[in-house]
């Protein structure tokens, strides 16, 4: 090929290089030890001594000029190649850190953490029991003896070794007064079990928070004023309850607190069962039956016991309207909170 050709294509070829391999490639094609060019300057030794000094001299420049363009163009590619680099790896450091999910806590541990927070304040220390139970800490050192009916009055899930789970946290009262002397204040929230159906108030696992408190002159007003107090502290503002007489076997009188229904304000709902008020918690004065049955003279000691139902004071609280919302684990609802 002519020469001048050459040249003409090489530079072509040369400028249109996307990369440096592609360089390299052309390098070899033109400049290399089998290049054309290469070949043309061999070629020389056999050419007439004018003609050999007239094609040197042309075949030298364009070898000359090509390395120049090759040179120039390496320089380019090497640029591009690195601007694409810091493109790809930028990373803006003063953008904003991404915010990884983190989670809360679920509202009943919220609950269960404020009531321990205002009976703390009150001078009532946090205790705690197992969920498996035997029938003596459930049921008989609790007055409930095993064939009284009283028994169906919580539904239980009996394991096959002998044990349950624990319908209530009132055998946490037993277990503390067999090891602590009076006067004595506690407070037991946890975790119980019922065989029971469930509705929008009622679960078949929910949270209780049991209270217990003995001396020497306690009194259901002393009850009264400390759960009143209590109330006022949780909610934020005084709240409307009711006492109305009740029956447990472990305390004597016994009573059950309702609380003005704060989901509807107490005009009735499917909460509150249309009647405008909700059963939060069952109570009254410690039954000497108990006194005895952890080994003290029930002449000595006064006390009052309850036991409140943590779902629904949650419920009150957050007005929500289905206890099952608490268990089934849906974040559009945990995340409200
Ligand atoms: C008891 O469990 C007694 N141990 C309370 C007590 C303690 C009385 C100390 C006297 C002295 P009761 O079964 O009523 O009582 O339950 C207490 C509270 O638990 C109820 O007022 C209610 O708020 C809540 N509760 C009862 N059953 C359910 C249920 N299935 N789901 C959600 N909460 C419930």
């Amino acid at each position: 090929m002519d020469i001048f050709r050459l040249k003409k294509t090489a530079s072509g070829e040369i400028k249109r290089a996307q990369d440096l391999k592609a360089l390299n490639t052309l390098y070899k094609k033109y400049l290399g030890k089998k290049g054309e060019v290469t070949q043309v300057l061999r070629s020389l030794k056999n050419l007439p001594a004018k003609k050999r000094q007239l094609l040197g001299k042309k075949a030298n420049e364009v070898k000359n000029s090509l390395t120049i363009l090759f040179d120039k163009k390496a320089r380019q590619l090497k640029q591009k190649a690195v601007k694409e680099m810091e493109e790809k790896e930028w990373i803006d450091v003063t953008a904003p850190g991404k915010k990884p999910i983190v989670g809360h806590l679920h509202p009943l541990t919220q609950v269960k953490r404020k009531t321990e927070e205002i009976f703390q304040q009150m001078g009532f220390s946090v205790v705690e029991g197992p969920e498996i139970e035997t029938e003596w800490y459930n049921f008989d050192a609790l007055n409930i003896p095993k064939e009284h009916p009283a028994r169906d009055m919580w539904d239980t899930f009996y394991l096959k070794n002998g044990r349950l789970l624990r319908t209530h946290t009132s055998p946490v009262q037993i277990r503390y007064m067999e090891k602590n002397q009076p006067p004595l204040r506690i407070i037991v929230p946890g975790r119980i079990f019922r065989h029971e159906a469930t509705d929008a108030s009622h679960e078949i696992n929910f949270y209780q928070v049991e209270g217990l408190m003995v001396d020497k002159n306690v009194s259901a007003s002393n009850f009264k004023a400390i759960i009143e107090e209590f109330f006022k502290r949780f909610f934020g503002k005084p709240v409307q309850i009711r006492l109305r007489p009740s029956f447990f076997p472990f305390t004597e009188p016994s009573f059950e607190i309702d609380i003005s229904c704060l989901v509807c304000g107490g005009k009735g709902c499917s909460t509150c069962s249309r009647t405008g008020w909700v059963e939060i918690m069952g109570a009254g004065m410690v039954h000497p039956a108990v006194f005895k049955a952890v080994g003290l003279n029930p002449k000595n000691w006064q006390g009052f016991a309850f036991g409140i139902g943590m779902d629904r004071l949650a419920m009150m609280k957050y007005k929500i309207n289905d206890i099952r919302l608490f268990y089934n684990g849906d974040l559009r609802f945990l995340q409200q909170f």
